[in-house]
């Protein structure tokens, strides 16, 4: 870590964070159709990783995708134009929420379909392999997500073939509003990567730097041939499932509730002389402005036409 990625990594949280709480207020005036997952809470996963990528790497990503898809570098006008359904959207707002992608930025999608990234990552790295390519492919994917037989298929596959793959799994505790420790008949995630013969971590997952530490070794065997990795990060989501999720499922007991990985990040940064407590002021208030003309720009934007509904859509 050094200054550079401090600072890059603060920024993306907090735009990550303004991004989700002006969704969700949006949603709740009724100007995004369909569902909004939201990421708040689970900021240090997606910048801890994404860190470490360049352009040229690929991520899937889940249905809880906007972190992963800001971190990856979307255009953030783009996207929030795309969850508003407009025709200046990233998918010309045929996709939504949940299809939020650019291929260009290495972003291959947020996906409806929960374990839909496993057999994609595996894809990408297949073809970075294939191609001789020094780049890695990142799974995302959530704890109710390791109980899909998908995800045994995905980590079988990657660890015959030697991969260039890391599969990060977000445990937010909870796979709708079934407890993980209720829907796992292991303790963990990471545990389950003996079996396929690969390293298998749990990381604090509010600690961008513990994340950001196990993806880097991650990389490292990827790229240099050995093969893919799994990282669970312990983590938890500030929202409910999807928006006007009651919520009743949670305790006060859950662990992770009262964590913030924004403010817990911006303190060891600055003790560390990442940067000053000025300095953080200055990328908050910027990201909050980022944001903020993204909902302009969104909601200026208009309606795709009805001639090119079926433009553009290929499914
Ligand atoms: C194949 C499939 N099964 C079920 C669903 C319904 N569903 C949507 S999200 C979700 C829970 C996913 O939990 P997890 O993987 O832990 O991700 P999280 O929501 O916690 O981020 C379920 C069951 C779906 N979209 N796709």
């Amino acid at each position: 870590m050094d200054k550079e990625k401090a600072l890059w990594i603060y920024q993306k949280m907090n735009e990550i964070r303004y991004f989700e709480e002006e969704v969700r207020r949006t949603f709740g005036k009724g100007e995004i159709p369909g569902f909004v997952h939201l990421y708040a809470g689970e900021e240090a996963v997606a910048t801890g990783v994404m860190a470490l990528l360049e352009e040229e790497d690929y991520i899937t990503s889940t249905h809880r995708g906007h972190g992963h898809a800001i971190a990856k570098g979307c255009d953030i006008k783009g996207m929030m134009a795309e969850i508003m359904g407009k025709k200046d959207g990233l998918g010309r707002g045929k996709g939504g929420s949940m299809h939020v992608a650019d291929v260009e930025k290495g972003m291959l999608g947020a996906n409806g379909i929960v374990g839909g990234g496993f057999g994609i990552a595996a894809g990408a790295a297949l073809t970075i392999k294939t191609l001789k390519q020094e780049h890695v492919a990142v799974c995302f994917f959530g704890d109710g997500a390791s109980n899909e037989g998908v995800f045994h298929e995905g980590l079988n596959l990657a660890s015959i073939l030697d991969l260039p793959v890391v599969f990060v799994c977000e445990n937010n505790q909870f796979g709708e509003g079934t407890p993980f420790s209720y829907a796992s008949a292991s303790e963990t995630v990471a545990e389950r990567a003996v079996v396929y013969d690969m390293p298998g971590v749990r990381v604090d997952g509010m600690d961008v730097l513990e994340v950001y530490n196990a993806t880097k070794e991650a990389i490292k065997r990827a790229k240099s041939g050995e093969g893919p990795s799994l990282i669970e990060c312990d983590t938890y989501r500030h929202y409910g499932h999807f928006e006007g999720d009651e919520q009743k499922y949670k305790s006060d007991d859950d662990k992770n509730k009262d964590r913030d990985p924004i403010p817990e990040f911006k303190e060891k940064a600055i003790k560390k002389g990442w940067f000053t407590s000025e300095q953080a002021d200055e990328i908050e208030a910027a990201a909050e402005k980022t944001v903020e003309e993204a909902v302009e720009f969104a909601q200026a934007s208009a309606l795709p036409d009805i001639d090119s509904l079926y433009e553009d859509v290929f499914a």
